[in-house]
């Protein structure tokens, strides 16, 4: 990160840095950079309650629950700012808002394959979320064995007094993909980029046992699979005298 110094002589302002910037149009900036990135923090949060929705429903219906469990993370306003310099975007906030879509994400992290499009038609297909862009990483598996299902949505976030659509990238993938992207992550960063010929190769043989036991367990799944049995009755229609004389009879 830059760490921006008076001088002695700059009387306020930023001399050597951006002369014409004083400290307290960093501090306005900051603040409105600081509100800025509170949208997409509201937009996790959006995301985040949906799946939880989805997830306890799945939980009272005594469902199979397709999901193991969520991360998110905000992109740091360092990391943001990096990536804007890095792809030559303009430094504004109308630029990074059109071109970097992926300060807010989401990670659902679930046990099969098949879950994967599941949730993604759930989340999708809920009015208020608007799809921007796909990336299916499965199907087309990365070279170095990188595999996951990127989306990006859009949702509205109501905040005092306006409504921005902020977009969210959401990373689906199994617990296997999960595990092999933390790993390869690691790795990445331990060696910054340059990870050894022999390392890559054992990655992409590790990202392909991760295919097979993913494939093992989803044929495991199918032959256990019990889906979609419960909300087939029409509940609209069910007679409720027999539930209210009961609660009338012993109201626990
Ligand atoms: P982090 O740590 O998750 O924040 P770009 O963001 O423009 O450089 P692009 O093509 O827009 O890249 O996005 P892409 O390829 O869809 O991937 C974005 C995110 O997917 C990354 O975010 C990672 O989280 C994940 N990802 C993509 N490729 C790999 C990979 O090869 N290995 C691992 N482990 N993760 C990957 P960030 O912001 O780079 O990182």
């Amino acid at each position: 990160m830059r760490s921006w110094q008076p001088t002695p002589s700059s009387g306020g302002a930023l001399t050597g840095v951006m002369p014409s910037v004083t400290f307290e149009d960093v501090r306005i900036l900051r603040g409105q950079f600081a509100d800025f990135m509170l949208g997409y923090k509201f937009a996790i949060d959006e995301i985040i309650t949906k799946i939880n929705i989805l997830r306890e429903d799945f939980n009272n219906a005594n469902e199979y629950n397709p999901i193991e469990h969520i991360n998110s993370r905000l992109k740091s306003p360092e990391s943001v700012l990096e990536k804007v310099q890095r792809k030559n975007y303009a430094m504004n906030l109308a630029s990074i808002r059109a071109n970097v879509l992926d300060i807010a994400g989401v990670r659902v992290v679930c046990s099969f394959i098949s879950d994967i499009a599941k949730i993604r038609e759930m989340l999708v297909g809920q009015e208020d979320i608007t799809l921007l862009d796909e990336r299916d990483y499965i199907t087309n598996r990365k070279p170095n064995g990188y595999q996951s299902l990127h989306l990006i949505v859009s949702i509205p976030v109501f905040r005092a007094g306006r409504t921005d659509r902020s977009p969210v990238e959401i990373q689906i993938r199994t617990i296997a993909m999960d595990f092999w992207a933390s790993l390869e992550h690691k790795i990445y960063y331990k060696y910054r980029g340059e990870v050894p010929a022999n390392l890559r190769t054992e990655l992409t043989q590790a990202a392909d046992a991760a295919t097979q036991l993913d494939e093992k367990m989803e044929a495991l799944h199918r032959l256990v699979d019990r889906d979609g049995q419960a909300r087939l009755s029409p509940i609209d229609s069910l007679d409720l005298t027999a539930l209210y004389a009961n609660l009338l009879s012993d109201p626990r």
